[in-house]
């Protein structure tokens, strides 16, 4: 307290304002540097330890309570709090407000539409993606093009858009294009690549070689979402399935999960809406298993997609469109998402 009355009424407003700031920040990297030791120490049944055991440095502002750096943080940088806790490792609870706050940017109670066809194609396997008001269909599960379709007229009626070259060829169906990005899996990489620009960027994720869904071709599954990106996966030569939470522009892990509690061996594909991980059986019955921000199992209300052909090869949420593209044997589907 001593430091803090010094600065208060000795130092000039600048350095309070910088002090301030850096105190936010140090609480900030001890809440993360906690919630990582927590959750090594939760994952250490499943992963080998490592080495790197972090020390939590204390610096001098620690003498400061906890609940005053708080309060200070909650006064005078409430966005930036409010940014980082949205940003926030996945380990430590978040607020009830901090929920409610990310609730409210979309609704986790909604109902699933039927599945209407939008048009057909001639492999059975295959992908499509809905980005806005465009689709992005491939013909394979193994591959270099991309068809773009604007509108589910010109799909209907396959007048393409344009042939998309990629840099490196997509591995699996569940990928996913993004605001005119694709995300995409290359054996063990995750490749970002922007359509227009022709830019990419990837990082690297040991994932099992065995496919993540029956049914599928996919070693990972990646999804788009009202709070970012997230990578469903099982780590080489493990069983259990992993999340990653990606920012979207730079590409970094933000937040793990592992849920031994979900086999996804057994269901065909999954996708993630409103930070809730919904399974899609083989004969289209759809159910919310796990709520990521409060970390919990859940069993929701299940939707059965009636008249879907089989096997489905690909299920992602289009956050702009507010819909859901189904590829199954050749068909394509969109289900829309009631508000
Ligand atoms: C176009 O859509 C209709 C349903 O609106 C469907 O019956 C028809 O098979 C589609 N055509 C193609 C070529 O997929
Ligand atoms: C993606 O595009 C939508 C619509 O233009 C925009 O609202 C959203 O912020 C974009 N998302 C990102 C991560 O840039
Ligand atoms: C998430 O897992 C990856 C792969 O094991 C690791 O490299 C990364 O540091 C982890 N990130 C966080 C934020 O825990
Ligand atoms: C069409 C098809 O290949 N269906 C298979 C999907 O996976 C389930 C479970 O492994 C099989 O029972 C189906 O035959």
């Amino acid at each position: 307290m001593k430091y803090m009355d010094s600065l208060k009424f000795g130092a000039p407003w600048a350095l309070l304002i910088v002090s301030i700031g850096w105190i936010c920040y140090q609480n900030v990297q001890i809440q993360e540097l906690q919630a990582n030791r927590h959750k090594r120490e939760l994952s250490s049944n499943w992963l080998p330890k490592t080495d790197d055991d972090t020390t939590i440095f204390m610096p001098i502002y620690a003498q400061v309570s906890k609940k005053h750096i708080r309060k200070v943080c909650m006064e005078h940088f409430h966005s930036f709090k409010h940014y980082r806790e949205l940003e926030k490792s996945s380990t430590r609870q978040p607020s009830p407000s901090v929920v409610k706050e990310l609730k409210r940017k979309c609704s986790a109670e909604v109902s699933f539409g039927q599945p209407v066809l939008i048009g057909e194609r001639k492999n059975p396997e295959g992908c499509a993606y809905l980005d806005g008001g465009h689709w992005h269909v491939c013909e394979l599960s193994h591959g270099y093009t991309m068809l773009s379709f604007k509108g589910n007229r010109r799909l209907n009626s396959s007048e393409t858009r344009a042939v998309q070259f990629l840099p490196y060829p997509f591995d699996g169906t569940d990928n996913m294009v993004y605001n005119n990005t694709m995300w995409y899996s290359e054996s063990d990489r995750l490749i970002a690549y922007n359509l227009k620009t022709e830019k990419s960027n990837s990082i690297y994720l040991r994932t099992s070689l065995d496919p993540i869904y029956a049914n599928s071709s996919s070693r990972l599954d990646v999804q788009a979402e009202e709070h970012g990106i997230w990578v469903l996966y099982r780590r080489r030569d493990e069983k259990i399935l992993s999340v990653s939470r990606v920012n979207v522009h730079t590409m970094q892990i933000v937040s793990n999960w592992t849920l031994p509690s979900i086999d996804t061996s057994t269901m065909c594909n999954a996708f993630v809406r409103c930070a809730i991980l919904y399974s899609v059986e083989c004969d289209g019955t759809v159910t919310p298993v796990y709520d990521f921000y409060s970390h919990t199992y859940i069993q929701g209300r299940k939707t059965v997609w009636e008249g879907l052909s089989q096997p489905i090869g690909n299920v992602q949420y289009d956050p702009n469109s507010k819909a859901i593209a189904v590829y199954a044997n050749a068909k394509i589907y969109k289900v829309p998402v009631l508000q």
